[in-house]
């Protein structure tokens, strides 16, 4: 191989072996053959890191000169995960790497990969979607730029000990991440107006200061497929302009002379966990506006650098807020169009509307951020000022179209004035917008009629559907070796660009020779994940069994509580009856709880417990099995998505906004069990309900029932129901910790259990014993597998990026030359 895909002039295999081992012996001045696996790694990243430079250097210059649209995602997570393997394949450099890296023998490449810690800076599905959205807009060649902030801990590492979710820090960056470039001198100021103090190691806000925080960039490239793009995901670190305050030094104190500037880096030090109380999370908000502040004036300087007319924002800018997270990107557009541009202010707000778009990512309505007005007055009163105009304005314009009815009007306000004040971020991203998307159809449409129907009501116009897609390159190129391999061989490599294409495989689901080496790579997939797993858990499972999994954050919605349910209903059955034929299943769990919510903390909990007793029961052991997977994040997906038969998408319908773990699974060739929420609707859609293991209420039904749904009826009416319930309210489970799953007995049945476990677990159940039947017919399973990976097409991020640069962005490509 002596030039690469990504076009850059003359890296040849000697240069490239050359760079690799310079970077090996100078980067920490070791003798390459003592290096460690961690610096083999950072030399591997060096090395790609020089090879791409050019080619992300070219992208910029282009940008710079065609001066197109350009794309600005603002999202406070980027659940990037590893980079090494995937930046390998979309430079298209594979050959090179296999060849010159993978073939020393000194050196064991999968170690070498796994040395990268995943880049965890997101809580779930929000911020990985904005990972494959960046992937997904530089194979696009959309120009682009990702912006989020650069966490020094990311989202807590989760150890299970007996039984319990334990959180201990993620340290990510302990070692630096070769990935990023630093630019401090593009460094912005951020005015805060206030100071931050230590009081007994609680962080207060001081009023009555003016500070400044700096936003310092760091810089990771984004490897379009091909490497023909490379934008960037700026990350923003905080830092202190006075890094001395020389005064205090003088005059002897040292401490206190550097201390704001460790206050001022606290910032960014931690990502916040996605807890369902906002109580005391005032340096959230400071993050929000750092965030929306660093960005906007990056922004706005480069649109300054090619256009001198403001006029022309929205045909050059467009800036999409990722939830309401950034949604002060409103108020501090206005200031800028207000305060530096001079605009008026219906010049102003026309600008700042047709620049700016907001997607929403949830039904939960707890979930909707609302800030305290208190907040906003310590930090940006100025932002402050602009939303109260914004909603006085607004509300005259309600008032007028709806002039009897003021309770339309106290719903729309900007302010909730009911208790403390507060901002409700949701309204103001949606007036402050032209655009306000949901991530499924269901969910776009709940949006619609439910959640914010006056607001739909008021700008019928702004409201559409962008249903998610995930990226096929890591999802299933990178992660699953195989069966790409297996694809590509069958019908092409056209699909990895144009996921559609994996229709061409409908009929292939038809031949035998086809289904039997489909079969093969599920099995090869299955036994790498045991193996991997028993040496890194020391948990052993049975490759043969049904690899079953739910793997997304612990959740009441998400019901893992109706999973472990089903496992006790068929634990039970086996105890009553110790010669029932059922096939031998593994049921894998992962997934993190925010360590605030104990609930989902007691589920993981009753998940280990019920594992163990399970295990230790000659009845059940060998025949069922439960495995919780610790530590849920990129790389664990990576490994067990491909591995699995089955995706559990059990939800109570109306409540996950789409998923993107379900559209994982389908490419990967699992068969989902799952309700009629979120994207998995559309799945089924394309696949057709029979290849789908449907159950349980519709959304319509779950609204329908509340106020009627009893749980008690089903525990009086439904045997099995009951005797799972007796089980583990019995402490079948907890024999030496009597009563600890009180909780959930009082949320399932004495709080009315509001997710309706109760009233899906027969149909579930059912469901789970047709799919367990269908395993059983090994090319009947195949068949459905196959086509589920034949209409995975619309799923890739590609398909969902391309709807947003057209429909919401009026964004085109902007190619870069080729190079030689
Ligand atoms: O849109 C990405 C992802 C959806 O697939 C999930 O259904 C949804 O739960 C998730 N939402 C969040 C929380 N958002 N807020 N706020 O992660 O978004």
């Amino acid at each position: 191989v002596k030039s690469y895909a990504c076009g850059t002039a003359d890296f040849t295999d000697d240069a490239g072996q050359e760079c690799y081992q310079r970077h090996l012996m100078y980067d920490h001045v070791v003798p390459s053959h003592e290096a460690s696996q961690r610096e083999r790694f950072e030399a591997v990243a060096r090395s790609l890191r020089d090879l791409l430079t050019q080619r992300w250097l070219l992208t910029q210059q282009t940008h710079d000169q065609e001066n197109p649209k350009r794309v600005y995602y603002l999202s406070m997570e980027f659940l990037i995960g590893r980079a090494l393997s995937n930046n390998i394949i979309n430079l298209g450099i594979e050959p090179f790497v296999r060849r010159e890296l993978q073939a020393d023998p000194r050196q064991d490449w999968q170690e070498v990969i796994e040395t990268e810690p995943d880049a965890g800076l997101g809580n779930g599905g929000l911020g990985r979607l904005a990972a494959c959205f960046i992937e997904s807009l530089a194979t696009l060649q959309i120009p682009a730029m990702g912006y989020g902030l650069r966490y020094e801990y990311g989202i807590f590492r989760q150890t299970i000990e007996n039984g319990f979710q334990m959180e201990q820090p993620d340290h990510w960056l302990a070692e630096g991440d070769p990935w990023e470039v630093a630019r401090p001198r593009q460094t912005v100021q951020i005015p805060v107006g206030c100071r931050f103090e230590l009081h007994d190691g609680v962080l207060r806000a001081a009023p009555g200061h003016t500070t400044h925080l700096l936003g310092v960039p760091y810089d990771r490239p984004v490897v379009g497929y091909g490497g023909r793009t490379i934008n960037t995901l700026r990350l923003w670190g905080a830092a202190s302009p006075d890094f001395f305050d020389f005064g205090e030094f003088s005059s002897g104190d040292f401490v206190g002379a550097i201390v704001d500037s460790i206050l001022a880096e606290t910032v960014t030090r931690v990502l916040y966990p996605d807890d369902s109380t906002r109580a005391g999370q005032a340096l959230r908000f400071v993050q929000e506006y750092f965030l929306v502040g660093c960005s906007l004036a990056d922004i706005v300087a480069r649109f300054r650098r090619g256009n001198d007319d403001w006029q022309m924002l929205p045909e050059k800018v467009a800036i999409q807020m990722n939830d309401t997270h950034p949604a002060m990107a409103v108020a501090e557009l206005m200031r800028i169009l207000l305060d530096e541009a001079q605009l008026g202010w219906d010049e102003a707000w026309d600008l700042t509307v047709r620049t700016l778009a907001y997607t929403n990512h949830t039904l939960l309505p707890e979930a909707l951020e609302k800030w305290p007005v208190r907040f906003f007055e310590l930090v940006c009163p100025r932002l402050l000022e602009i939303v109260f105009e914004i909603n006085r304005r607004f509300l005259a314009d309600v008032q007028q179209r709806y002039p009897d009815d003021p309770r339309r009007a106290a719903g729309m306000s900007l302010i909730e004035e009911d208790g403390e004040r507060q901002i409700r971020m949701a309204n103001l991203a949606i007036v402050g917008s032209h655009s306000t998307n949901g991530v499924a159809q269901i969910h776009s449409d709940l949006l619609r009629t439910r959640v914010v129907a006056d607001f739909a009501e008021m700008f019928p116009q702004r409201f559409n559907n962008k249903t998610n897609g995930v990226t096929p390159r890591r999802w299933l190129l990178a992660a699953n070796r195989d069966l790409a391999e297996l694809i590509t061989e069958s019908i092409g490599d056209g699909w990895v660009t144009d996921l559609s294409e994996l229709r061409q495989l409908l009929p292939l689901a038809d031949d035998a020779a086809f289904r039997q080496r489909f079969w093969e790579t599920k099995q090869t997939a299955k036994t790498r994940f045991a193996q991997w797993l028993q040496t890194s858990t020391g948990q052993v499972v049975d490759p043969n069994s049904i690899f079953d999994s739910q793997i997304k954050r612990i959740h009441e919605y998400k019901r893992q509580l109706l999973n472990i349910l089903h496992v006790v209903v068929l634990y039970n059955r086996l105890r009553e009856n110790p010669a029932l034929e059922i096939p031998s299943r593994t049921f894998f769990f992962a997934g993190k709880a925010a360590p605030a919510y104990q609930l989902a903390k007691l589920i993981i909990k009753l998940i280990n417990n019920v594992g163990r007793v399970i295990d230790e029961d000659p009845a059940s052991a060998g025949r069922i099995k439960v495995a919780f997977v610790p530590n849920y994040n990129v790389s664990l997906a990576e490994r067990l998505i491909p591995a699995s038969d089955v995706s559990e998408q059990i939800s109570t319908a109306g409540y996950e906004a789409s998923g993107t773990g379900n559209m994982k699974f389908m490419m990967n060739g699992a068969l989902t069990i799952g309700t009629r929420d979120g994207a998995t609707i559309e799945m089924a859609e394309e696949a057709g309900e029979e290849n789908f293991f449907l159950f349980g209420l519709t959304a319509q039904q779950v609204a329908d029932s509340r106020g009627y749904y009893n749980p008690h009826w089903h525990y009086q009416n439904e045997p099995e129901t009951r005797a799972a319930l007796d089980l583990i309210f019995g402490d079948h489970f907890s024999r030496d910790e009597p009563g600890i799953f009180t909780p959930i007995r009082e949320a399932l049945l004495d709080r009315g259990d509001y997710f309706m476990h109760l009233a899906d677990l027969t149909s579930y159940a059912q469901a789970q014993q047709q799919l367990g039947q269908l395993y059983a017919d090994r090319d009947a399973w195949t068949r459905k597998a196959i086509l589920n990976v034949a209409c995975s097409g619309k799923f890739s991020s590609d398909r969902t990026i391309a709807q947003y640069a057209e429909e919401i962005w009026n964004a085109v490509p902007c190619p870069v030359a080729e190079g030689d």
